[in-house]
């Protein structure tokens, strides 16, 4: 049995990513022990505020939010924090050698209704040791993070993770509290017949993506030849770790919805680390036409249309998207 503990105490593993790794991770079982005791630990329901993307914040996202940035505050290695919830990034130690972003709790919306939510988290170098971090330094392409990965919370807690050129699984043992390694190297076929998109916006996506969908939904009798199936899980957490399990493409595409919203999904701790995990395990991520672990970042908060998971599925949007831009 291979514990997450013998995984990162590896020497081809940097001990202090696996030192914040670390951290992440056991706030992580944490938060898993808070969602298990549901509405009896009062985690449930609104906390009054609203996050800086004007979004309610529920009581556990707040929580979860300041687990992380404490026990992160306290980790010599981490020289900053990001996180959904905050502003601005919150500087930590000074000589620490890493940033960490994170979505305390993606997915809120399933926390009241007992589905799956989950934490995402995104670790950069830090390049000015010895100097107070600041928001421009965790400003940087994803092709950069040094590891990623999420906690998902659902019938039973799960984290993946990539720390180096693979994608690991692990499974939290609740009798241990071990997460424990179940799949070493998670691979995603290249085709799929699964893909998942809130469908409710269909008429604010750009025609492109109206054309993908309207074939999916045509199946056998259309231009695709075969039937495609829907799942949405409400929380990007629960769609991707879908994805890494059996494959499949998900969408949350540009819309007009909100014109200052050029996509629902955040760049830095929601589209860059499961870019880099579905990339790892042999999938494709675009905004439906780039690479979205190339895009530039130019703000901590900033939105990105994501098209990720079976490559030849991404490879096919991008196609139908070059073709009309060139119609
Ligand atoms: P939160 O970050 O507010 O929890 O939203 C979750 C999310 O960003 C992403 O995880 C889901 O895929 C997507 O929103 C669901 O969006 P819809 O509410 O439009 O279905």
């Amino acid at each position: 049995m291979t514990t997450l503990a013998h995984y990162l105490n590896t020497p081809t593993i940097d001990p202090a990513l696996s030192d914040v790794i670390t951290t992440i991770t056991d706030v992580g079982k944490t938060i898993s022990q808070l969602l298990r005791k549901g509405a009896l630990a009062d985690i449930l329901g609104e906390a009054g505020n609203q996050n800086v993307q004007g979004e309610d914040q529920k009581k556990l996202d707040v929580l979860a939010n300041d687990l992380l940035l404490d026990a992160l505050a306290q980790n010599a290695h981490c020289a900053g924090v990001a996180s959904e919830e905050l502003d601005h990034a919150t500087p930590a130690n000074a000589d620490g050698s890493l940033l960490v972003l994170f979505d305390p709790l993606d997915g809120s919306s399933n926390i009241d209704i007992n589905m799956a939510v989950g934490t995402i988290f995104s670790i950069l170098p830090y390049q000015r040791q010895g100097q107070v971090s600041t928001d421009s330094d965790f400003l940087q392409a994803g092709n950069q993070q040094l590891a990623a990965g999420y906690l998902l919370y659902g019938t039973s807690t799960m984290l993946a993770l990539t720390v180096a050129d693979t994608v690991v699984m692990f499974s939290l043992d609740p009798d241990s509290g071990d997460y424990v390694l179940i799949e070493e190297a998670v691979q995603i076929d290249a085709d799929t017949s699964e893909y998942a998109i809130n469908g409710s916006n269909y008429r604010y996506w750009r025609a492109p993506m109206q054309q993908y969908i309207d074939e999916l939904i045509d199946g056998h009798t259309g231009v695709r030849g075969r039937d495609f199936n829907t799942r949405w899980v409400a929380a990007m957490v629960g769609d991707v770790h879908r994805i890494l399990c059996r494959g499949g493409l998900f969408t949350y595409p540009f819309d007009t919805k909100d014109i200052k919203k050029p996509g629902k999904l955040r760049l830095m701790y929601e589209a860059n680390p499961m870019s880099l995990l579905i990339e790892r395990a042999g999938g494709s991520a675009t905004d439906a036409v780039n690479r979205i672990l190339d895009i530039e970042p130019t703000d901590i908060h900033q939105r990105v249309p994501v098209v990720l998971g079976s490559k030849n599925e991404v490879e096919y949007v991008k196609n139908l998207h070059v073709q009309h831009a060139n119609a």
